[in-house]
């Protein structure tokens, strides 16, 4: 899991801190001792870390701090604001030129996702953008990378365009051009060749490629893992091409965070996108704000509820959240909700996006593998129908039978009934935490789950 050293020890930190009716100076400077080598051992440029604790130590130590009712609280908002600003602050949007076709241009090292990334890209392009994208093969260089983009470009049926290797990147994209204006297509991703290391022949084809015809976006591929070397890499590749923004790939990995915490500050340009895996659906827009909140352990409610929304249908949500709401969630209600968790990913990597999911006790080592689901599913299926809806009848002898029926024990179903108890109070919070929030925060999407 990415940034798990980080967030452990940030919110270790900020948990001292957060309960103070009274935050003095000493407070903040011991706290910021600690945020300081938190951030320093996730690998965050040093500059970085340097600016951000002086920032966060001007604004906790401030007036409005000393003067608020919940002192503690702020010295938290503000670690979040600043994370946030960090970042970024706002979400990156790509620039469409007026005049399609848009060109997207893809550089960076050999091996950072390029390739990958080019077929991700077109994939949201399509879906999400209603665009109709044109795939550029100019790496003439690795074997196979030619047909590596044509593979792509086959499984998410979008065309791609190639000339083979005998032939200059340059002039491929030349026509390239001339094609995706024949054909009408009003996005050109040209995905080029990586190196091992930046050389000058690598930037002077990608000067020339981009002086085709100047791209609308150079999106330089790094791969998250490389800590702050990918931050020298997105600055090498600025300084000597000129790059718009940075899709940071294997946030899926275990990562530390420090390139995603300072390629922003130290480049001046914006993470556009993160990888989070090596499937075709795995690219998302890169929020600054939710992930600071997801950093924190305040959970990334929106990106849990875009998950859901994207795997559940309309009308079955609706009828959730009024369940969600009167209490009457059912244990029919968890098989499918099981169904539709094991299409969403990894339930771990789910389970993380709740707010305070850190502090439940034992929820960081949760593997829930399928196994243990189809258990949980032999159980259900074992239950009467009464059982189902009002679990409190569930007795000794019911749980013995129960047992029997779907080949586990006692304790298996104990264990289940604790969770769907626990589970029906985690939604409880939740609901009332959107009541109480509606007030003060915009939260567009989750209203139509939590009203
Ligand atoms: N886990 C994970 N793997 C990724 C991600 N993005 C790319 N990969 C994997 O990284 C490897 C390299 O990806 P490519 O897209 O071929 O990288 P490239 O930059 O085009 O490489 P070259 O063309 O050799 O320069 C592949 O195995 C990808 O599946 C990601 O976000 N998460
Ligand atoms: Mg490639």
């Amino acid at each position: 899991m990415a940034f798990e050293g980080l967030a452990e020890r940030l919110q270790g930190t900020l948990q001292k801190i957060k309960g103070k009716g009274k935050v003095s100076e000493a407070d903040v400077k011991e706290m910021m001792r600690e945020v300081r080598y938190a951030l320093l051992e996730a690998d965050v440029n040093l500059k970085v870390v340097k600016e951000f604790v002086k920032n966060v130590s001007d604004r906790a130590v401030g007036q409005d701090v000393m003067k608020s009712l919940t002192p503690g609280q702020q010295v938290v908002k503000i670690v979040k604001d600043e994370l946030t600003e960090l970042m970024g602050g706002e979400q990156s949007q790509i620039s469409f030129s007026s005049r399609p076709p848009t060109v997207i241009m893809m550089v960076g090292l050999q091996g950072a996702g390029k390739t990958t990334t080019t077929g991700k890209l077109a994939n949201i392009l399509r879906k999400k953008y209603n665009k109709k994208p044109l795939l550029v093969a100019a790496d003439i260089y690795r074997p196979a990378a030619v047909q590596q983009l044509q593979t792509i470009g086959k499984q998410l049926s979008l065309p791609v365009f190639a000339l083979g290797t005998d032939i200059s990147p340059v002039e491929i994209v030349k026509q390239a051009m001339e094609q995706a204006k024949e054909e009408h297509h009003d996005v050109v991703i040209i995905d080029t060749a990586g190196r091992l290391h930046i050389d000058e022949t690598l930037m002077q084809e990608l000067k020339d490629i981009r002086a085709i015809k100047e791209p609308d976006e150079v999106f330089l591929v790094v791969d998250a893992m490389t800590g702050q070397d990918a931050v020298n890499v997105a600055n090498n590749f600025n300084d000597a091409i000129g790059i718009t923004g940075v899709v940071l790939t294997k946030l899926d990995g275990d990562t530390r965070g420090g390139a995603a915490l300072s390629i922003r500050s130290v480049t001046q340009k914006p993470i556009k996108f993160v990888g989070m895996g090596e499937k075709m659906d795995a690219l998302e827009p890169f929020h600054p704000e939710r992930m600071a909140s997801r950093i924190l352990g305040m959970g990334d409610m929106m990106s849990l509820i875009e998950k859901a929304q994207a795997n559940v249908d309309e009308e079955r949500a609706k009828e959730l959240e009024e369940k969600f709401r009167t209490q009457s969630f059912t244990f029919d209600d968890f098989l499918e909700q099981i169904g539709q968790v094991k299409q969403m990913g990894p339930l771990d990597e789910i389970l993380k996006m709740l707010p305070g999911a850190g502090k439940i006790k034992g929820l960081e080592n949760a593997k829930v593998d399928e196994k243990q689901m189809d258990r949980v599913e032999a159980i259900i299926y074992s239950m009467t129908t009464q059982e189902k809806t009002t679990p409190e009848i569930i007795n000794g002898p019911r749980k013995k039978r129960i047992a029997k029926g779907s080949g586990t024990s006692i304790q298996d179903i104990n264990r289940l009934l604790k969770q769907f108890e626990d589970m029906k109070k985690m939604m409880k919070q939740m609901t009332n935490m959107q009541q109480k929030g509606k007030k003060k925060m915009k939260m567009p999407g989750l209203d139509s789950l939590f009203k």
